[in-house]
Formats: C-alpha cells, sequence, structure tokens
C-alpha cells in the first residue's frame, strides 16, 4: 500500500499565515498533482492544532519574542508566534488543497506542555499520536511526504516514520515541501538522507507512477 503523508499544508504556514513559511503556498499544486497521479492508494493529511495558551507560543512566555529560544518542560524549545489555533483559520487547510481526498486526518500538537512537530509523536516522545498504528493497520510500505515546514514537521515526520515503521520506505518529495530557513532545510535534508530516507522530486516520482 502506497500511502502519500501531506504535512501541515495549512494557512497558517502560507503567505499570510501566522507562521509563514516563505512561498508555503506553492506546496499546494505539487501536492494536488501528486494526489491526481500518484497512484496513492492512502491520502493522509496531518493538522498543526494548538489550544490558543499553547506552550510553544513565545505569547505565553514572559520577555520572549518569537524565534527566539525558550524552554519547554525543562528542554529547549522554539518560541513560536501564535499559529494553528483551533477552530481559527489558520488551522485550516490551504483552500485550494484538495481535502476531498483525504483518508484520515491526524491532528497534533493539542497538549500545552509538549510540542509535537512530527505526525507522530511529541517531541518528547511520550505520546504517540496514532499515526504509526494507523500506517501498519493498512500495511503501508511505502509513504512519501510532502509539506510544511521541511526542517520541522516534515523532517521529524520523515525520521520518525523511517524509526517507527521498519520496512517501510520513506521518501520525501523535496519540491512538495518549503522550510523555514535555507540552512535549516538544508541540514535537514542532510539529516535524512543519513537516515535512510530517499529525497525525490516530483516529476521523478510521476514518471515512474
Ligand atoms: C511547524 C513550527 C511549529 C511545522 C509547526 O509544521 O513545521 N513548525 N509548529
Ligand atoms: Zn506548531
Amino acid at each position: 500500500m502506497k500511502c502519500l503523508l501531506l504535512v501541515d499544508i495549512q494557512n497558517g504556514f502560507c503567505s499570510g499565515g501566522n507562521l509563514a513559511v516563505p512561498e508555503g503556498e506553492a506546496v499546494v499544486a505539487v501536492a494536488n498533482r501528486l494526489i491526481a497521479e500518484g497512484g496513492y492508494d492512502l491520502i493522509v493529511a496531518s493538522q498543526d492544532w494548538h489550544p490558543a495558551d499553547h506552550g510553544s507560543f513565545a505569547s505565553q512566555h514572559p520577555g520572549k519574542a518569537p524565534f527566539e529560544l525558550g524552554s519547554l518542560g525543562g528542554k529547549p524549545q522554539m518560541m513560536w508566534p501564535d499559529h494553528c489555533v483551533q477552530g481559527t483559520g489558520d488551522a485550516e487547510f490551504h483552500p485550494d488543497l484538495n481535502t476531498a481526498a483525504f483518508d484520515y486526518v491526524q491532528r497534533k500538537g493539542m497538549n500545552v506542555a509538549v510540542d509535537s512537530y512530527s505526525a507522530f509523536r511529541d517531541n518528547d516522545h511520550a505520546a504517540l499520536t496514532g499515526l504509526a498504528d494507523f500506517l501498519k493497520e493498512h500495511q503501508v510500505n511505502r509513504l512519501d511526504i510532502v509539506g510544511l515546514a521541511t526542517d520541522y514537521c516534515v523532517k521529524f515526520s520523515a525520521l520518525d516514520a523511517k524509526e517507527m515503521l521498519p520496512g517501510v520506505t520513506v521518501r520525501v518529495i523535496e519540491d512538495a515541501c518549503r522550510g523555514i530557513t535555507p540552512d535549516g532545510v538544508k541540514q535537514a535534508l542532510d539529516e535524512m538522507t543519513k537516515a535512510g530516507i530517499h529525497v525525490v522530486s516530483s516529476d521523478e516520482l510521476l514518471a515512474a507512477a
């Protein structure tokens, strides 16, 4: 079973969003094309879904500004602008994304005390989201990952998929992802490659589909 995982393709990470990733909305057209022509058996989307007082928000830490390093639960934590708050437009999927094709949506980041970059588990690895079990139940043996942001939620989702789903081929489709910083993207691609994740382009993937 071939699964496409769409990571956090939400308004909050696109232009005009509260945590806009440069060119974030550019992934939408590629994602839609992959949904239509990629030959997937299963389309899954993750959705960053924070309570308004989430501990990753700089607003919850007096004296801290967004994009400064702070701490959460005794561990270093990037302070983010308030983003993807449950029930707000910022948390909705991009309006042009083919959400009608989704088979399953995995929400994450609901626990105020810990961040969850990965669609599979919280950053402290204490709590699972349930996505790994869902993919196992559906006997997924190939997982392709796209979305936002390459250097955070895409990277951690891909690394966890590789670790938590033994035997599954994990690929990241580079042109269907955008990141927060160029250095972060470079490092993320390097880390993922070293972990055995294949970095491919949508063109080569679709040519073989
Ligand atoms: C993300 C930072 C905070 C992401 C989510 O989707 O990459 N990044 N929350
Ligand atoms: Zn978040």
